[in-house]
């Protein structure tokens, strides 16, 4: 398998969505060795042909990592249809994964379908092993025996028993052997859930004692993430409530998973922002997740800012902004034929402002702040911090142009420390903002 190592923007993607090389999907986060690995499915377009077009076509897996939840790393493959054994190799079927560690070896979980009907008709679980997070991952010869299903997620509980669960409309649970590739009990459902409305994707976690079933499930519409409760791994759970709403855009699918990274608790989701026309082609997200003192979970609102701060000297991607005023400004992509350039904020006229949180400025005083921008009869913006009447940063004035050019003006005014960047339109004529960034 491919060892390719790419370093994904080198800075600021503390937004959303934070793959933007590729769409990835169903995101199981887990920290290895200090840093975070995300597993997530990658979703491509099908042809005719390749997969079935209209649907989900996934052919293989990369595995992302990253030390502070900004900066990210594509590790590259790690797994691919056509080079494990029992996979039908043109099934484009390598739906939800997950990867647990143990005794020093990594194992892959994968879903997908197998070449050797007799095994199963559907979809079943196999695992790939490694030595380190990224691989290489040597994929086991034949899946594991009595699964039949997807979205196969794995915990290991206290007293070291490993569980496997996995979803089929149903959520169903099993114990693994020790050597964490072949089922230890006959598989059971987890009964207590919701009997109406597909239920998928599970992820289990235990939090001071509590057991956490959490899953995406189809109340209405489309799915949103819900979460049950135990007090051991099997069950039985009691329903708790909803960790996030349905996409009030319609994306269909929604598939997570959770963890704690220095003291904060992280939720990983995904969305169709670089496919709004397709929901099959996802991309994967991040919001900060918090637990009321009983242990409830507090409803997660996505964000386009995502976590983490952005360093005032990297591109400020205005676009994942946190906030947008409700007349005179609006997000579109810089090319709409190719969506993986991003996004631009236009403020349309005087009214038009937005504010990115967190910007983390230091110490040192920057003496030039730098925009990428288009004025097609020119221009003048104003960035402030913490607030529309904030101190004021910096005055542009934008020549008037057809292209992008980047313009530069002096800092006028600078709180060392991170703050909120607003940046309004002073003038009546349009503006498009890709990155501002100061030096
Ligand atoms: O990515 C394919 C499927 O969509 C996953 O296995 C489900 O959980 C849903 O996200």
């Amino acid at each position: 398998m491919s060892g390719l190592v790419l370093l994904l923007g080198g800075a600021a993607q503390a937004q959303n969505p934070f793959i933007t090389n590729q769409f990835t999907a169903d995101p199981t986060a887990r920290v290895f060795n200090g840093r975070v690995y995300v597993y997530p499915s990658h979703d491509i377009l099908a042809t005719p042909e390749r997969g079935k077009v209209g649907w989900f076509c996934m052919e293989d897996y990369h595995v992302f990592s990253s030390a502070n939840l900004t900066d990210w790393t594509d590790h590259g493959v790690i797994v691919t249809q056509n080079q494990v054994p029992w996979v039908k190799p043109d099934s484009y079927s390598m739906w939800a994964p997950d990867c647990i560690a143990r005794n020093g070896k990594y194992y892959f979980y994968f879903p997908t379908t197998p070449r050797d009907t007799t095994i199963n008709k559907g979809f079943t679980v196999g695992v790939a092993v490694a030595d380190k997070p990224a691989g290489p991952f040597v994929p086991q010869p034949q899946p594991i025996k009595g699964v039949r299903g997807i979205d196969p997620n794995v915990l290991i509980d206290k007293d070291g028993q490993a569980y496997l669960y996995w979803s089929q409309g149903n959520i169903y649970a099993a114990k693994l052997k020790p050597n964490m590739l072949e089922l230890a009990s006959e598989p059971v459902t987890l009964g207590e859930l919701p009997t109406k409305g597909l239920k998928e994707g599970p992820f289990v976690f235990e939090r001071q004692g509590i057991y956490y079933l959490t899953y995406p499930h189809v109340e209405n519409k489309t799915e949103r993430l819900e979460y049950a409760t135990s007090t051991s791994p099997l069950g039985p759970f009691t329903v708790k409530g909803v960790i996030m709403d349905e996409s009030p855009t319609g994306c269909w699918t929604n598939h997570h998973s959770m963890l704690p990274f220095n003291n904060q608790w992280y939720l990983f989701y995904h969305h169709n922002d670089l496919s709004p026309a397709f929901d099959k082609s996802r991309s994967v997200r991040l919001d900060s997740l918090f637990f009321e003192p009983d242990g409830a979970i507090r409803k997660v609102v996505p964000t386009l800012r995502g976590v983490g701060l952005t360093d005032a000297r990297q591109k400020i991607q205005l676009d994942r902004y946190s906030r947008l005023s409700s007349r005179g400004a609006a997000i579109a992509f810089l090319d709409p034929a190719n969506p993986f350039q991003g996004w631009k904020t236009v403020l349309a006229d005087n009214q038009g402002w937005v504010q990115y949180n967190g910007v983390a400025f230091g110490k040192q005083a920057p003496k030039t702040v730098m925009l990428r921008v288009q004025a097609a009869t020119g221009a003048t913006v104003q960035l402030r911090t913490d607030g529309a009447t904030g101190p004021l940063l910096a005055q542009v004035t934008v020549p008037k142009g057809s292209q992008w050019q980047e313009v530069k003006a002096p800092v006028a005014a600078f709180k060392p420390g991170t703050h909120a960047l607003v940046v309004s339109a002073k003038t009546s004529t349009p503006v498009e903002i890709d990155w501002v960034k100061f030096e």
